[in-house]
């Protein structure tokens, strides 16, 4: 299954194009899934043991345990990762011929975890073009109250001011959805298996976990193969630059041996 096609229809390539997210069910089913949760829920395990108490993190630390790039050290995580039903998926999304991986995450928002703060993912990429979209994927059943990822629909297009995430921008851009009046959009409930896509710009945000279940998530950020290194507009740009893209020069195609074309 992971080397097969997802059947996606033009409406929805549309919808995606016009909106900035799609909810697309079962990109994998839960028993084709579950050997590469397990891989997963491995590194969860002792990354969480290594966090303070979330009583004593701040806004962005209490949001989730963020285990980033697994494909690098694990066999399992990265077939998972380089999966070319994913590849594809993104890459007709976007409308390119194909995609690089830019950088995996898993992201467990624990029991009890807060709020995902509002925010456009490529205010930290330094990657010259907005053909990039995220695959979020959930490893468990999702159910109300655990933390569903919520887009505000057609922002992709919106310039925001400059800003990492805080509190501050937290209530700056919850302000500015409301007041321009973006349909906000969510599901209500997802399986382990289903996904949604949303490109680099989209405002997203998400829910604090009230339930008492981890919200195990992975996801996996996918770029244009033609995607170019920009010149860093902040630290944390630069900090991705030589993490994500092997300190690659501003100017130089992304196609650094931790950018494989997915295919
Ligand atoms: O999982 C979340 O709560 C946030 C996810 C997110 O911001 C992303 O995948 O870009």
């Amino acid at each position: 299954m992971l080397t097969t096609n997802y059947p996606l229809l033009a409406d929805q390539i549309a919808e995606f194009q016009q909106n900035g997210h799609i909810y697309l069910p079962q990109v994998v089913t839960e028993e084709i899934l579950h050997p590469y949760r397990h891989a997963i829920r491995n590194w969860s395990s002792d990354f969480q043991a290594k966090q303070k108490p979330i009583e004593e993190r701040d806004t962005y630390g209490k949001a989730f345990l963020q285990m980033m790039n697994l494909w690098e050290d694990d066999p399992m995580v990265r077939e998972f990762v380089l999966a070319k039903r994913f590849g594809q998926l993104a890459a007709d999304l976007l409308g390119v011929k194909q995609v690089r991986l830019y950088h995996d995450q898993a992201l467990f928002k624990e029991p009890g975890g807060g709020l995902t703060p509002w925010h456009q993912d490529q205010y930290y990429w330094p990657i010259q073009t907005p053909k990039t979209v995220t695959m979020w994927m959930p490893l468990v059943d999702i159910q109300a109250g655990m933390g569903m990822l919520t887009f505000a629909s057609g922002t992709q297009r919106v310039e925001l001011p400059p800003m990492p995430i805080s509190d501050e921008s937290e209530a700056m851009i919850a302000q500015y959805v409301k007041d321009q009046e973006f349909p906000i959009v969510a599901q209500k409930t997802m399986q382990a298996g289903d996904a949604t896509f949303h490109m680099g710009w989209t405002l997203h945000a998400a829910p604090g976990n009230e339930s008492n279940t981890m919200r195990e998530v992975m996801t996996v950020i996918f770029m244009d193969a033609e995607a170019e290194v920009m010149e860093p507009k902040n630290a944390n740009q630069e900090a991705d630059r030589l993490r994500w893209l092997s300190g690659y020069a501003p100017g130089r195609k992304a196609d650094s041996p931790l950018n494989p074309v997915i295919n």
